[in-house]
């Protein structure tokens, strides 16, 4: 429908829509609040704790990880009597004896650079807010799957009770609180800050990450790290068998690592690091519904529980790492990293715990200054990542991706639905009275009935929904392009953003709304839905309108429209961040990741 001189059937006469009743629209957006009240924030939703992580096993029992404790224990024992046995066998004894396992590596033969000493800080000091920010994230919705569906009771992890039976049940009463110096900034359903915060940090570690990856091979220091022999396995093997045995071999870091060892820091660096990148944009919606020859292997939901995998094997090994560093000679190993000698005396310790201290007044300072200060997190955040999430929004993907077969089986539902007597009453009267109001920088501004948006030429498309907190599920999706509509109302050269307004509430009162780049309206996949799989939009899900911008996040996706407003900028439009749960929430408004 690009022919413009051209209106579709059924187009209304112009000029209809008067400038007050959008207007009154905007009159009704709150500004939201710029420093954090716990008691009120995310629609004064109250604190809630989840439960100890079940695991599904088979169809529907539940395995409460807590007895992981007492069976990790009985078999960590286990292991160390059958390594003391084994050690025992001459075969096994001749075997160490041949693979002591700590001279395996190239003998280093020089003090490790400052330039990596520092890096090294630098890394742990990100992943710390990254991890913090992480677990924030899984809180919003903890539970984990391994299919697109999010299907309930199909999880194989979850951090919360069995789903109920309510109707109209919200992704967001599922959401959990943390401990406010756990969690990053702890409170419940603080997702967009923790996004900020998360993805922010990620680009600082990735930077560092890459800076590491380069000076690595240009020095030759990357020796410390790669095998380059098989026999790394070998040793590997005798190096575990000397630890369980509780008879540990001789190392000394100053010349080389064990075989164990250099594995453990190979697989860190160049498995577990670039499979944390990977499967966070994995989860971002422009890639996925762009670039399907990987998303339809690695759906959203396998690269979510894949990087919290990853997430444990990082704190797996900062543990073991960090236990083994102080059990063999802590005085030398922190010289090692952190003064550059190979002394017994205290340097490196006192540098140590001076890097320390920074990590510990940053860690305790970071929940209150973001409760604090939410804009200016909002803002850092999105000077380190916006680059990126900008980007990823020029990807205007096809149709296609989905078919009937790929129907998600439970779609969840989410956000505040509308509840004033002015929808009740649109409601009631089956929508005869809805009157969609298109207005602003256009040239034909117009008012669309029901019948008049459906007498428009039909849009059908099968698509992944992907919400901020972390579900995700498929449906299909009729209406009108966002096309035809530009081509009826024919936006001024100014025109930049086009924000819908709700006919519903947000979480702290005044509507909901949502600014989206003018750019993006012309997208394949941009669309008015009034049907979702083949039915009329039900209350839950916005009816009688909403929208599908699918480079975008859940949140973008404004339910229940009222109107639409094309304008230059958002700043004048309710808080000026450019939507609702920006305003209200700190999220961000583009939101391609
Ligand atoms: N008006 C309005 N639109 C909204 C919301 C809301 O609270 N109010 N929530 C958003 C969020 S966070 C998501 S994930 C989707 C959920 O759509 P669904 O309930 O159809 O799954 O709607 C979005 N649109
Ligand atoms: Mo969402």
């Amino acid at each position: 429908m690009d022919d413009r001189s051209n209106p579709p059937a059924g187009t209304p006469p112009p000029g209809r829509v008067s400038p007050q009743a959008m207007d009154a629209l905007r009159e009704r957006l709150t500004r939201g609040e710029d420093v954090i009240d716990p008691e009120t924030f995310a629609g004064a939703i109250p604190a809630a704790f989840g439960i100890v992580p079940r695991l599904r096993i088979g169809a529907k029992r539940w395995f409460n990880l807590a007895w992981l404790l007492p069976i990790g224990w009985a078999l960590l024992l286990l292991a160390v009597a059958a390594a003391r046995y084994a050690r025992g066998r001459p075969d096994v004894a001749a075997f160490v004896l041949r693979h002591p396992g700590t001279g395996f590596a190239t003998h280093f033969g020089t003090p490790m650079p400052v330039w990596l000493r520092v890096q090294h800080f630098l890394n742990l000091f990100f992943l710390a807010f990254i991890v913090r920010a992480g677990a924030q994230i899984l809180a919003d919705h903890p539970r984990l799957y391994w299919t697109r569906h999010s299907t309930p009771g199909k999880e194989w992890l979850r951090m919360q009770r069995a789903v109920p039976d309510t109707p109209l049940w919200t992704a967001k009463q599922e959401s959990l609180t943390l401990p406010e110096h756990l969690g990053l900034p702890g409170l419940r359903h603080s997702i967009g800050l923790a996004r900020w915060w998360h993805l922010g940090v990620d680009t600082l570690w990735l930077g560092n990450g890459l800076v590491f990856y380069v000076l690595l091979f240009a020095s030759g220091e990357w020796r410390r790290l790669v095998p380059t022999s098989w026999q790394v396995f070998a040793d590997a093997a005798s190096v575990l068998i000397q630890y369980l045995s509780l008879r540990w071999p001789a190392d000394d870091g100053w010349v080389a690592y064990n075989g164990l060892q250099t594995l453990a820091y190979f697989a860190t660096v160049f498995v577990a690091a670039p499979l944390a990148l990977v499967t966070g944009l994995g989860m971002s919606p422009a890639l996925s519904t762009r670039f399907q020859f990987v998303s339809k292997r690695l759906s959203i939901q396998a690269a979510r529980s894949l990087h919290f995998l990853v997430l444990c094997w990082f704190l797996f090994f900062v543990f073991v790492h960090v236990t083994l560093v102080f059990a063999t000679g802590a005085l030398h190993n922190l010289n090692h990293m952190y003064a550059g000698t190979d002394s017994g005396d205290w340097v490196g310790f006192a540098i140590f715990a001076a890097s320390m201290a920074v990590l510990a007044v940053a860690w305790f300072a970071a929940t209150p200054f973001t409760l604090r200060h939410p804009r200016t997190v909002q803002r850092l955040g999105y000077a380190l990542v916006g680059p990126a999430q900008r980007l990823f929004e020029h990807l205007d993907s096809r149709p296609g991706t989905y078919t009937e077969k790929d129907l998600s089986p439970y779609f969840w539902h989410n956000g505040k639905y509308p509840e004033s007597p002015e929808y009740r009453a649109l409601f009631d009267r089956g929508f005869a009275d809805y009157r969609l109001r298109i207005h602003g920088l256009v040239e034909n501004p117009v008012e669309l009935t029901l019948p008049e948006l459906r007498a428009l030429p039909r849009h059908e498309q099968i698509t992944q929904h992907f919400c901020i907190q972390g579900w995700s599920g498929i449906a299909k999706w009729g209406g009108v392009s966002m096309r035809t509509i530009l081509d009826l109302v024919r936006p001024k050269p100014e025109a930049k953003w086009a924000v819908f307004y709700s006919l519903g509430d947000g979480a702290d009162g005044g509507l909901y709304y949502d600014a989206h780049p003018i750019e993006q309206m012309r997208y394949q996949l941009t669309m008015l839905a009034y049907d979702m799989n083949g039915a009329p939009l039900s209350y839950g899900h916005g009816a009688p309108l909403r929208l599908r911008n699918e480079v975008q996040l859940g949140f973008k996706q404004v339910k229940w429209i009222a109107g639409i407003e094309f304008v230059a900028d958002f700043a004048q439009v309710g808080g000026g961040h450019g939507g609702y749960n920006e305003d209200h929430e700190f999220f961000g408004y583009r939101q391609s990741i």
